[in-house]
Formats: structure tokens, C-alpha cells, sequence
């Protein structure tokens, strides 16, 4: 996947695209990702991108031709249905783990970041496939929700995680939240590790976990659990032991 970024401060992307997961995904070649300064295109000679509001106002508008001709610049021949070109925006809809599945079929992604002076209203009519926010709190530009996309949507793409690392594989605990992980030592400092991981009772051990996630849920993510429905009695008896040993 090429991902381009337009952005008018590209020194922030350096040190999140160069560690770790997301690093290791570029140097495989899974995702190939190159950022853009809308100011390289500004065609005033102060590469100046921004100007007053018309109609007055206070503070100052993002200019449509920077972003208009950077978009221009990185957008690639091939066919538009494998395009899409996203705009960071409090405006936009709220990026979630279903988009996040959705934006990595594209064969690439481009996203839009502006800051807090906001945008000229024809490069958000014109340019976007899709307006995106990462919440509803300010934040002072569209460069960290470019980031936490582009990482929720690498991780979703074939090779970039281990096998092993995927969560979505593991259609027992859809929905709900992970079930608690203990590793060495046994005994810490009298805190000790739940008998029934040592039992070799792998079915043992899966009913435990799931009534786990499902206590961990109730607790601490009640309202992932208004869709909940129990498939099997199996499933429901552990769900009403859970609710119970909750209330305890
Ligand atoms: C004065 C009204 N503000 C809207 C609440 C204007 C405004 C504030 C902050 C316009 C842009 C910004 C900068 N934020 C983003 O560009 C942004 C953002 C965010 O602030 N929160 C969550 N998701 C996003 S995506 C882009």
C-alpha cells in the first residue's frame, strides 16, 4: 500500500514511521509512505499557505491551490476506485476498527491534515473521498489522527503482523475485551497466578478466559456488551456466572 501524507509540518510523521512495527512494515515493502508539504506547491513567492478569512473574521484559512496541487502531485494513474483520499477533520466521521478494515483494501491512501485554522471550504468540498476525526476533543491539527490511522491501518494489512499477533482472528471473544495474561513468576511477592492455568485443561482454561473477558467487560466496558448476545447455552450459563461472580 503507498500511503502519502499532505501535511504542513512533515517532521512530526519521523519519529512514529521509523519505529517499530510500522518500520518494519516499510522496510518489507508492505507499505510504502512518503510525506508532502502542501508549501512546496504554494505559487506565492513567500510559500505562504494561508490568508485572511474573507468577510472578516479572526484567525487565518487554509489557501485552496497548496493543497489542490499537492494533491494533484501525489495522486497516482491507476484507477480511482483504489484511491482513497482522506481529510482530517473534527467535522469527519469517527475512525473506528471497521474503517480501519475498509481503508486497508485500498491500493493507496492519502490524507489531508490541516490545523486549527482551518480549511478553505473548497478544498473540503472537492478533495476528500471521506472527512475522518479520531474523537470528539480539539486537538491542534489533523498529524496525530493521520498517525493513529495509518497505524490501526497497517496492522490490518496481510504481513504486517505476526500470525500470532492477531486478536481478529479469534472469533471467541469478538466484541468484547481481551482476557487477562499472566507470565513468570508464579508467585509475586504473594500475588499468585490463577491454579487453573496450570491445570493442562485447555477446555478448562478457554471457559475461564472467556468468563474473564466477559468480568473485565462488564467492569470496565459495560456498554460493549448492549449488543452481547449469548450464541449457545453454553455461552449464556458462562455470561450469568460472570454477571454473578461480578456482583460478589
Ligand atoms: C473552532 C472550532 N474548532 C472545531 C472544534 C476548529 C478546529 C479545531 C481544531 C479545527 C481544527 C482543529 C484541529 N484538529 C484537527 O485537525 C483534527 C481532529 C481533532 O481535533 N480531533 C479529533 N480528530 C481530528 S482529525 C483532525
Amino acid at each position: 500500500m503507498r500511503i502519502d501524507i499532505l501535511s504542513l509540518f512533515p517532521e512530526m510523521f519521523t519519529g512514529p514511521f521509523s519505529e517499530s512495527i510500522l518500520s518494519r512494515a516499510r522496510q518489507a515493502g508492505l507499505i510504502d509512505v512518503h510525506i508532502t508539504n502542501p508549501r512546496d506547491f504554494s505559487a506565492d513567492k513567500h510559500h505562504k499557505v494561508d490568508d485572511i478569512p474573507f468577510g472578516g473574521g479572526s484567525g487565518m484559512v487554509l489557501k485552496p491551490e497548496p493543497f489542490f496541487d499537492a494533491l494533484n502531485a501525489v495522486k497516482s494513474v491507476g484507477a480511482a476506485d483504489k484511491c482513497r483520499v482522506i481529510l482530517l477533520s473534527p467535522k469527519g466521521q469517527r475512525f473506528t476498527q471497521d474503517k480501519a478494515k475498509q481503508l486497508a483494501e485500498y491500493e493507496q491512501l492519502i490524507f489531508i491534515c490541516g490545523h486549527y485554522e482551518g480549511f478553505d471550504a473548497r478544498i473540503e468540498a472537492e478533495l476528500p473521498d471521506e472527512m475522518i476525526s479520531i474523537g470528539d476533543y480539539v486537538l491542534t491539527g489533523g498529524e496525530l489522527p493521520a498517525m493513529v490511522i495509518v497505524d490501526a491501518v497497517s496492522r490490518m494489512i496481510p504481513g504486517v503482523l505476526h500470525a500470532d499477533d492477531s486478536a481478529e482472528t479469534d472469533s471467541f471473544y469478538n466484541g468484547i475485551l481481551e482476557y487477562p495474561q499472566y507470565t513468570r513468576p508464579r508467585d509475586y511477592l504473594g500475588r499468585e497466578v490463577p491454579k487453573v492455568l496450570f491445570s493442562g485443561n485447555h477446555a478448562l482454561i478457554e471457559r475461564w478466559r472467556k468468563k474473564e473477558a466477559l468480568k473485565d467487560t462488564l467492569r470496565y466496558r459495560p456498554d460493549l456488551l448492549t449488543e452481547y448476545k449469548p450464541e449457545t447455552k453454553a455461552e449464556k450459563k458462562i455470561y450469568d456466572e460472570a454477571r454473578l461472580e461480578l456482583a460478589e
